[in-house]
């Protein structure tokens, strides 16, 4: 019988979620279409158009227009934006002849507006379709096949995955990628059970192997013990669940206008990037006392995801990953599964990108967004001191959630964005999916003595420590593009006087940042609130209008800073930067953060010292996990969370839930079921 009123349930919320979304309108900030790619595809293809070499799309993303531009569209008329969209333009990079080439095109006028031959170090974006390509290549190499045949394995059950080769010292570097080799007989769990040892180099612009290592044979780990697909699991099961469903029968409260969406008092633009990912533009707020929408955010999503290993034996220590700037955190987004990635009250959008080919690829379901009513509480009070009466005042929390998820090899990384009515923005990140493993001899601990760069996790199995740094790029505008960076510093003060019988207390000493570097700022030395505010702006009592950073997970580099990891990943060296708005200071990791440098990053822009009182700013926040694998994230690892919040400071005159009104009680449709 529950199965069957689920079911119903089931009909009802795909009827009414499907039903919200309008796909009709445009706006400048839309991710580009696939027609679009495939008139960028049609328009670069002509100009070089020689056969062989082939032009290879790298990346493919909007080129937005200038944000003054973006602004005034967004505040004009509403009946006059059909016919006044800015020109659509694209950016590509792109491999020819062994060259980067930065190509820029007018969609409107169907032409490229400028090219440009990059000349400085690093290479762009990887393509899935190279990768894929390259990743075939040792099942043709002898040497590669003599080696499995050696570890007593069948080349058949053996897989290839990709891993960039990061930059130590090289002087000159060619566009190459390292390839790791997994079983995958007994188990889904290939990431579970390496090769170890065999570390294959490819070069991806001749698209051949170009060398090869096997060091030593290392026990290849077991495969019992390491499935996690349900249908192959054996008993004992649990624990077990109750099914539970959310509905809306009148449908969600959210509505989506193509890539606009509105929620309670929140509206934003949803947008998509092969690299960044989700995108989310022009974010406001509606003040029921000023009678307006108020903005907060013209643009946030995540600029760099610097993974480095901490092994550094021959066949690991390459492993210091830029997954955005390498991988494309958009490209390797997943389909979304329904009722189990976002809740049965979700409405999903697709993404596209375009293939190296130029081709555009659909990623359905890409985006799913969903009211959260996760049993919080809002605000409450209880009161008994007025006689006779116990007043009790409750508003349950909800939120709106934006969630993707990027699997990037072996690690799953979910991505929310969570608006809530009190002004908040929450950004989640939870990591989940396989840990980074390396095949060992060991089998007990005891066994151990030198560095064994993990933790020892069942046998053979080493779960090699690691870190996860997200750096997110916040361009905050309070009430406008005029902003300053405050740190409220709390002081103790010593009472010296007798004026109390206290002898100390805490106060706050205010602190505007004039330059860059008063705004690099590492967490948790001493007790702060960061904010952006709008200086120009006051409430009523004279408070400056901002909003404040609130950071769950801070994590400080414990690489040397010259060391060449950390040189490219430079930009988790403070846990906040900010800097003036500039359209070309994307990436925390440089545009090409293939095998970078470390020379565009945003420790090298921050540099420059720049005012950046009373001018439009870009806050960025590195959410950081030191991560020693530990055995019940083997073999599949239950999702670690962190995150930060963005919250209202003196930003409302008072709380602005307060005269919130309740959810209605729901009343559940029937259902012609059998009992
Ligand atoms: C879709 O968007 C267009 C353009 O703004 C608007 O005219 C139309 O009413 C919308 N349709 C729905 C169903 O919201
Ligand atoms: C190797 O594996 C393949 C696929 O599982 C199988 O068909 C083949 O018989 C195996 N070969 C040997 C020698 O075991
Ligand atoms: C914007 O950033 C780029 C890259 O860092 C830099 O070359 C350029 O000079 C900057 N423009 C301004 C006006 O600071
Ligand atoms: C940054 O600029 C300010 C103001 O010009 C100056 O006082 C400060 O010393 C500079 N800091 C650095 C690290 O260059
Ligand atoms: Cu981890």
């Amino acid at each position: 019988m529950k199965l069957e009123i689920f079911t119903c349930l089931i009909t009802l919320l795909f009827f009414s979620t499907s039903a919200s979304t309008n796909t009709t309108f445009h706006h400048p900030l839309d991710p580009l279409t696939p027609s679009e790619f495939k008139l960028v595809r049609t328009i670069v293809q002509k100009k070089y158009q020689a056969s062989p070499p082939t032009l290879t799309f790298q990346y493919i993303g909007l080129d937005e227009p200038d944000k003054a531009i973006v602004l005034s569209w967004q505040y004009s008329d509403p009946k006059t934006k059909a016919t006044t969209l800015p020109p659509r333009r694209a950016f590509v990079v792109a491999r020819f002849k062994k060259q980067s080439l930065e190509i820029t095109v007018d969609l409107s006028k169907r032409s490229i507006v400028s090219t440009n031959v990059y000349i400085g170090h690093g290479f762009p974006m990887l393509t899935f379709d190279e990768q894929d390509f390259v990743a075939e290549l040792p099942f043709k190499y002898k040497p590669f096949i003599e080696s499995v045949n050696k570890r007593g394995l069948n080349i058949s059950e053996v897989v290839c995955s990709t891993a960039s080769v990061g930059w130590y010292g090289e002087i000159k570097s060619k566009r190459t990628l390292k390839l790791q080799c997994f079983h995958t007989q007994g188990s889904t769990n290939l990431f579970a059970m390496p090769l170890e040892g065999i570390t294959v180099v490819a070069d991806l612009d001749e698209r051949k192997l170009v060398a090869y290592f096997d060091s030593k044979i290392v026990p290849v780990p077991k495969a019992e013990g390491t499935e996690y697909v349900a249908s192959k699991q054996k008993p004992p099961f649990g624990p077990t669940f109750i099914g539970a469903a959310f509905v809306q029968p009148n449908g969600p409260g959210f509505k989506i206008n193509g890539h606009s969406i509105s929620w309670a008092n929140w509206e934003f633009h949803l947008g998509y990037d092969i690299r960044a990912g989700p995108v989310i533009s022009l974010a406001s707020i509606y003040d029921i006392q000023q009678q307006r929408y108020r903005r907060v955010l013209y643009r946030g999503y995540i600029s760099e995801f610097f993974v480095p290993y901490m092994d550094p034996t021959s066949s690991w220590y390459f492993k210091t990953f830029l997954d955005s700037g390498e991988f494309g955190f958009g490209q390797s987004m997943v389909s979304l599964e329904p009722f189990a990635d976002c809740p049965s009250n979700a409405a999903f959008l697709d993404a596209y990108f375009a293939g190296e080919d130029g081709v555009p690829v659909k990623i359905a379901n890409a985006f799913c967004v969903f009211e959260k009513y996760a049993g919080d509480i809002m605000w409450r009070h209880t009161e008994s001191e007025i006689h006779d009466e116990e007043i009790r005042e409750v508003r349950p929390d909800v939120s709106l959630v934006v969630r993707t998820v990027s699997t990037v090899g072996n690690y799953d990384y979910i991505v929310d964005w969570e608006f809530k009515p009190s002004g908040s923005i929450k950004m989640g990140v939870g990591l989940t999916g396989i840990l980074g493993i390396k095949a060992t001899a060991y089998t007990h601990v005891d066994q151990i003595k030198e560095d064994a760069f993990g933790t020892l996790l069942t046998d053979n199995t080493i779960g090699v420590h690691h870190d996860h740094y997200l750096t997110y790029h916040l361009d905050l505008d309070i009430d406008g593009e005029a902003n300053s960076f405050v740190k409220t510093n709390l002081e103790t003060v010593r009472v010296t006087d007798h004026s109390s019988p206290r002898k100390s207390y805490w106060t706050v000493v205010r602190e505007t940042a004039k330059t860059e570097a008063d705004a690099r700022i590492k967490l948790g030395l001493k007790p702060s609130e960061l904010a952006v505010v709008n200086p120009n702006k006051e409430t009523k009592p004279g408070n400056k209008m901002g909003y404040r950073l609130f950071p769950f997970t801070v994590a400080n580099p414990l690489l040397a800073p010259d060391d060449y990891p950390q040189l490219r990943g430079s930009f988790t060296n403070y846990n906040v930067f900010v800097t003036p708005y500039n359209k070309s200071e994307k990436w925390a990791g440089g545009l090409y953060a293939d095998q970078s440098r470390g020379e565009d990053t945003l420790a090298v822009w921050s540099l420059r010292n720049r005012s950046i009182e009373n001018k439009d700013i870009v806050l960025w926040h590195t959410v950081g996990i030191h991560h020693v694998p530990c055995q019940e994230d083997y073999p599949i690892m239950p999702t670690l969370s962190g995150g930060f919040e963005l919250k209202p400071t003196n930003f409302f005159e008072s709380n602005p839930v307060l005269k919130a009104k309740a959810p209605k009680p729901v009343h559940l449709p029937k259902c012609n079921s059998k009992p």
